[in-house]
């Protein structure tokens, strides 16, 4: 029980009791299913998927078909209670609130069999004032509904019109709706991954109680001052005053490093109460600013504020200030029609280079911090300067942000929502304000978010009319998108964050969408603003299929993962391109057809007598096609940075989809199960299919180990194009993989990422 008890806020001075306690109620609870039937033990944070899985009642959820079989779980109504007895003496506090990080998703709360109150919406955080109910001894029950339940109703009940699409392509096997829900867009499947739309408490629960005044947030932005060349930092608190009288007091807001010290006198009166400081930081400091990766280093500044409040109450906050401006630059360009479209950091023009980020799992508990860090150090590791997080997906955990601004990688960041048209009826909208204005607090203060955007493609899905929707109706929906993006998202964006631009979607014109109402003709154009560009048809060794745009932040091929990844969800019967399971696990309509076209364009087709050998040598033949052509493309955008050829050019990023996969399935990811592609540069002279006087290589590796590290000496017989290492199943990364092997003898290390002997290696 004591561990439990965390001591927030102490009392100073007389020595008196503490002024908040917060009591966590992580851990073990009970799951119970809509009918009675099913009561098991689960975690919190976690999901009933998670709870399932762990007493052994379903097989893992990625393991062949069973994203179909286990259908069910997220059909039905789960109910989350837990009984327990808090370690001090609850009737002495003022205020006593229920904290909940984040909930997934539809919910109504019972504290001691009362109703407190009802959630909609994972993005939001959420606090019930339980003052009046909690005593020593407590029950908590979240009632949840099912979010595909939940979700059908809610477009039900929008009957004025209709708001597509209704569902995803039958090839993804997923859920209807998923736009009238305030949920991780892709959990109801898409075309890289499963449907599992979980049900569960995935983030911190606790109890706050406090008397006098506590500290609810604190939020803060280094702003500069360009006139008078100088940083200041605006700092904002948000109090709760319980006491009947005003409460006074100072600030001192401290950074050590930067001689900066500053004291402000406040008063709080009773209520919710917000305090905004501004702190000066001396021109005569020299503050070193926070750059991206491979620009410069990532300099970051101690800062504690000590609130010392009437009656001895202390409470104190510690942060890393980090200062950077960021300026997206939309200027005319010599010799080209438009607008630029890139970013300047601390004044300078930075090429955006990177790829988009997707959830790293469906089960958001089984994502381990050691995970997040490896794949973001992979980021840098590749030369990576930038990840798009992808409005289909999450607003990833705290942790994730502090990586990038440790790693210096920059982050694009979406509000949401993705690949859908949305309903703006007040209670959805109210939903969103709550999350969006939590989300911006919550993120501004890392520098490395240097983007808001507010959806993924839904400007271009209704300018291009993706839904079919006639003609007469297109005012209807502009005027919902208006109202989602511009007046309610972009409206709290531009209040409470002045420290990075924000634009309305991805793709969009940015400046000329503004222009022409918020929504550009077609907003994917190659003069203005970013583009997404896919291409399955035309050969991607022809660079001049490419569009020579200002910013590419989507493009893409499917590969296949390799077979060591497979082979652990999946049985003997599926090895094969045309099997069942293969046909499965393809969510994109046409894709293994689509990767085996753009592969025999260069390559011939594997075709052993051996069934399996064939299966093994097609998965690396897409692998080969997927990092070929990603490769010439990523080279297309970057040439173009510097040149306007026929009116078009100035790209300045590229940012391929997708850096990682959240199952095991044939997908746009280059980082699969752990493995890095990361390929050399040279020039074939023809296809590999035509290529003369190839002969088989054959390769030798002899490993040896130094330290932590593994030494690969291999050599080869022949020229052996593509050689593709895999140590099956140990997690790790190879300096070099993919590559064309023209000399004899090569070197290649492999860091593994959990202890490994050479044994298991071989
Ligand atoms: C874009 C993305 C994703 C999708 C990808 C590949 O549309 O925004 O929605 O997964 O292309 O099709």
């Amino acid at each position: 029980m004591r561990l439990h008890l965390l001591l927030l806020l102490a009392l100073c001075g007389a020595g008196t009791a503490a002024a908040a306690l917060s009591y966590s109620l992580r851990g073990n609870w009970s799951i119970c299913n809509g009918n009675g039937s099913l009561e098991l033990p689960g975690a919190v944070p976690g999901c009933v998927h998670s709870a399932l899985f762990q007493l052994g009642l379903i097989q893992d959820s990625y393991y062949r078909f069973n994203d179909l079989n286990y259908r069910w779980v997220s059909l039905d109504n789960w109910t989350y209670s837990k009984e327990f007895k808090i370690p001090f003496e609850i009737s002495k506090w003022q205020k006593v609130n229920l904290i909940l990080e984040g909930v997934d998703t539809v919910s109504k709360i019972l504290f001691n069999e009362v109703t407190i109150g009802e959630t909609d919406n994972m993005f939001n955080r959420y606090s019930f004032d339980i003052t009046n109910v909690v005593r020593d001894v407590n029950s908590i029950e979240l009632r949840f509904q099912s979010a595909v339940l939940y979700a059908a109703q809610q477009s039900k009940a929008h009957t004025r019109y209709q708001v597509p699409p209704d569902c995803p392509p039958l090839v993804q096997k997923g859920e209807c709706h998923v736009n009238f829900v305030r949920k991780e867009q892709c959990s109801f499947s898409w075309d890289w991954g499963p449907s599992f739309p979980t049900q569960g408490i995935w983030k911190d629960v606790r109890i706050e109680a406090y008397n006098i005044c506590h500290l609810n947030y604190f939020t803060f932005s280094p702003l500069y001052d360009k006139s008078a060349q100088e940083w200041n930092l605006e700092i904002e608190s948000a109090f709760d005053v319980v006491s009947s009288k005003p409460v006074g007091g100072q600030v001192i807001v401290a950074i050590p490093k930067l001689q900066t010290q500053q004291t402000y006198n406040i008063e709080l009166q009773p209520g919710k109460r917000i305090v905004e400081l501004f702190v000066n930081i001396s021109k005569n400091i020299t503050v070193e600013t926070w750059w991206p990766h491979g620009h410069g280093n990532q300099t970051g500044y101690n800062m504690t504020i000590l609130f010392e409040l009437d009656g001895g109450l202390n409470i104190e906050k510690s942060a890393k200030v980090y200062f950077r401006t960021v300026e997206l630059i939309e200027e005319p360009i010599k010799g080209s029609p438009g607008l630029s479209f890139y970013f300047k950091i601390n004044g300078f023009p930075i090429f955006l280079k990177g790829s988009n980020w997707i959830p790293a799992d469906s089960f958001q508990d089984r994502v381990t911090s050691e995970l997040l860090r490896l794949l973001l150090q992979s980021v840098v590791d590749a030369n990576m300067n930038t990840l798009r997080v992808w409005g289909g997906g999450i607003y990833e955990r705290d942790e994730f942000y502090e990586l990038c601004d440790e790693l210096g990688i920059m982050v694009w960041q979406d509000f949401m929502f993705a690949c859908a048209l949305y309903p703006t009826d007040q209670g959805f909208l109210d939903s969103v304000r709550a999350e969006v204005a939590y989300q911006i607090k919550r993120l501004k203060s890392h520098p490395s978010v240097i983007i808001w955007s507010g959806n993924n493609e839904n400007e271009e899905a209704l300018m291009m009319n993706w839904y079919h929707i006639s003609f007469t109706d297109r005012p209807i929906y502009i005027k919902d998108y208006v109202t989602l993006y511009v007046k309610n998202i972009g409206g709290l964006v531009l209040a409470g964050d002045k420290s990075r631009p924000f634009i309305t979607s991805s793709p969009t014109n940015g400046a000329e969408t503004v222009a022409e109402g918020w929504v550009s003709q077609n907003p994917n154009s190659n003069y203005f603003g970013d583009v997404h560009f896919y291409d399955y048809i035309s050969g991607c060794w022809n660079w001049k299929v490419f569009p020579k745009a200002r910013f590419a932040s989507e493009y893409g091929y499917q590969s296949w993962p390799s077979f060591s990844t497979l082979e652990k969800v999946s049985s003997t019967e599926d090895w094969s391109f045309n099997s069942k399971f293969s046909l499965h696990r393809q969510h994109h309509e046409g894709g293994n057809k689509q990767m085996l076209y753009q592969a025999g364009l260069h390559f011939k087709l594997a075709q052993s007598t051996d069934p399996l050998r064939t299966f093994k040598d097609t998965i690396y033949l897409t692998q080969v096609m997927q990092a070929q052509c990603v490769k010439t493309e990523t080279e297309f955008y970057r040439r173009s940075r510097s040149e306007i050829v026929d009116q078009q050019g100035h790209t300045m990023g590229a940012l391929y989809w997708q850096l990682n996969d959240i199952w095991q399935a044939p997908s746009w990811a280059s980082l699969a199960d752990h493995e890095l592609l990361s390929p050399t540069n040279y020039h074939f002279l023809s296809s590999l299919k035509e290529a003369v006087g190839l002969c088989k290589a054959q390769i030798t590796a002899i490993i040896s180990q130094q330290g932590d590290i593994f030494v690969f000496d291999l050599e080869t017989t022949a020229v052996a194009p593509f050689v593709w290492l895999d140590v099956g199943s140990i997690p790790g990364r190879f300096s070099d993989n993919g590559f064309l092997m023209t000399e004899k003898t090569r070197t290649i290390l492999f860091y593994p990422w959990e202890p490994t002997s050479k044994n298991e290696l071989e």
